[in-house]
């Protein structure tokens, strides 16, 4: 911007100059009668000034039409010949645009004076365009990236942004956490608004076609004109799938299979979800152009790919989630960036928690375990450390107390006066239970454990399919039904130290199991609720800003129409005489 103010300012200075010069010349021809030659000194000036104009006038129409490529029927203007400012004068211009990225464009402007067929006059600039900010990412709430997800533009994040990821381009944020290459910036830096994108305006404004709740295998699309494919409640794409306009889900889409892709129609927006988008285990999803997810992104760790050509625009927040092979499609989001191992787990791969801030959380599971009157959680632990305070779950808001539903390493037990051992418990509808160990059970090779509850009874630990003599039982005939879970969370106890250490193969069941069915955990047992294998690889997504795909034609809150793009502004970086 201030380049071309710049640039503005001096035709403005010589023009005034010029002026001068006329006003002088005309002068001087009192004193110097029959001087012709000044006087055609200063008009040859006035000339080349306004053809300078003119063609600074051309780099300013180019740049026009590549911020707003909505009324271009390419990718962008490429340029025109014999353009006028004013039409009907003699003075004409020329424009030649190439792109040479995403971000920039090179213009080369000629603009010239006929009189009688004959050019009189000639100026021309050759500019480089560009386009900065491009948003290739924008999400509202805080949001950490692991790193196998790749990000070629900028992005906003309304949070603190964690990145692992490799990001080209700057970050605006309202924190930022981690390394980037490009600049990091406040979130008011950035010039540039959400799009306005609305399922109310794109119904009314063309043709609907209506999806039924489950595609797969299907092309739908491109229609002349172009239509909106509209869902009105949750969709499943199942594999297979391409669409051509745009898709507007007026509740969650949910994302299967793999061969599927959205493609924005000319100046429409490809995909608006008024709810989440959830992208599951071994799925792709392809999206070129604009995609507006109102809610937040969830991506499963195990994703085959995420595609943006465009860009994505999310209102709440992206999520990585763990793959569960319940077919209960268990959300279990992962936090702090942990290592997947893709083999040595107890069976495929594992997670490896940093013993710092890695977890996985299923935020929902208190609609699952309250109630319950028997639950197990057995699961596969290798911890990288002995004699220290360590979670393995818990199910609510870490208090420091052993009362709902968990279970942790503990150096000494407070009641059983154990040590190196293992504590759990378990809250009801009729109180709450602590257990304690035997000593000397942390151990750093691969432990299967299992904590099981009966109401009526007490809660049993068994470490590698032996039923542990507790030190310790506070209630061994605890009844009620479960209470008191908030959710489930892998990698945490209610104390004061992460998991440091890998985790395989978690399961809850919705009942006690039987003593001989808790070890080797076997396939095909009744009850099974969720199955975390931790077979995952990490979420795989690439956002890649392609602009000119983003422009769209919106409408106000007053109902007039506007112009859209994921471009903020633009600057010329350079400008040279031809
Ligand atoms: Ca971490
Ligand atoms: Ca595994």
């Amino acid at each position: 911007m201030i380049a071309v103010k710049r640039h503005r300012d001096k035709g403005a200075v010589l023009i005034v100059v010029l002026l001068i010069v006329m006003t002088i010349t005309v002068l001087s021809l009192g004193y110097l009668s029959g001087s012709d030659v000044e006087l055609a000194v200063g008009s040859n000036m006035i000339l080349h000034t306004e053809m300078d104009y003119t063609a600074e006038s051309a780099l300013e129409h180019a740049r026009g039409l590549i911020r707003n490529p909505q009324d271009i029927s390419g990718d962008y203007w490429t340029g025109a010949s014999g353009q006028q400012l004013v039409a009907g004068s003699d003075d004409y211009y020329d424009v030649t645009v190439s792109k040479l990225s995403e971000r920039t464009y090179r213009i080369i402007t000629d603009a010239y004076r006929v009189r009688g067929g004959e050019d009189v006059g000639r100026s021309g600039f050759e500019a480089e365009l560009t386009l900065d900010p491009i948003i290739a990412l924008w999400v509202g709430n805080k949001t950490t990236f692991s790193d196998q997800i790749t990000i070629n533009g900028d992005v906003y994040c309304g949070g603190v942004f964690t990145n692992g990821s490799t990001i080209d381009g700057d970050v605006f944020s309202v924190g930022l956490d981690g390394n980037i290459t490009g600049r990091h910036m406040a979130v008011s830096e950035l010039s540039l608004e959400w799009p306005r994108v609305t399922a109310g305006d794109f119904t009314s404004h063309y043709t609907v076609v209506s999806s039924d709740p489950v595609i797969s295998g299907v092309n739908i699309g491109p229609y002349d004109p172009v239509r909106v494919v509209r869902r009105s409640g949750n969709l499943l794409i199942d594999g297979n799938v391409t669409i051509d306009g745009m898709l507007l889900v007026e509740g969650d889409l949910r994302i299967s299979g793999s061969g599927n892709s959205i493609t924005g129609g000319k100046n429409l927006p490809a995909l608006l979800v008024t709810g989440d988008l959830i992208v599951s285990g071994n799925s792709e999803l392809n999206i070129f152009g604009l995609g507006v997810v109102d809610g937040d992104m969830k991506i499963s760790s195990n994703v085959v790919d995420v595609n943006v050509l465009g860009s994505m625009f999310v209102g709440g927040s992206i999520e990585e989630f763990a793959t569960d092979s319940s077919g209960n499609e268990r959300i279990a989001v992962v936090n702090g960036i942990p290592t997947w191992q893709t083999s040595g787990g107890i069976s495929g791969g594992a997670i490896e928690m940093d013993g710092i801030d890695d977890t996985v959380v299923d935020y929902e599971a208190s609609g699952y375990l309250n109630g319950l009157s028997g639950i197990t959680v057995s699961l596969w632990v290798k911890s990288d450390v002995v004699n220290q305070d360590r979670g393995i779950f818990f199910t609510s808001e870490p208090s420091g107390s052993d009362e709902e539903l968990g279970l942790r390493y503990d150096i000494a037990g407070a009641f059983g006066h154990g040590s190196k051992g293992i504590k759990a418990s378990i809250r009801t509808t009729s109180g709450y239970a602590q257990i304690e160990s035997s000593s000397n059970v942390h151990t750093t090779a691969w432990q299967h454990l299992a904590l099981v509850w009966q109401s009526g009874s007490g809660l049993k630990l068994y470490i590698n399919g032996q039923q542990n003599s507790l030190l310790y039982n506070s209630d061994p005939n605890l009844g009620g039904t479960v209470f008191g879970v908030e959710k489930f969370m892998l990698g945490c106890g209610t104390k004061i130290g992460y998991w440091d250490g890998m985790m395989d193969d978690v399961r809850i069941y919705n009942r006690a199991l039987d003593a001989n069915d808790v070890y080797p955990p076997v396939e095909g047992l009744n009850g099974l609720v969720s199955h975390w294998k931790l077979d995952d690889r990490g979420a795989r997504a690439s956002f890649n800003i392609a602009p000119s795909r983003t422009a769209i034609i919106h409408w106000t809150e007053i109902g007039s129409s506007k112009n859209w793009i994921s471009a903020g502004g633009s600057f010329f970086r350079s400008i040279e005489r031809k």
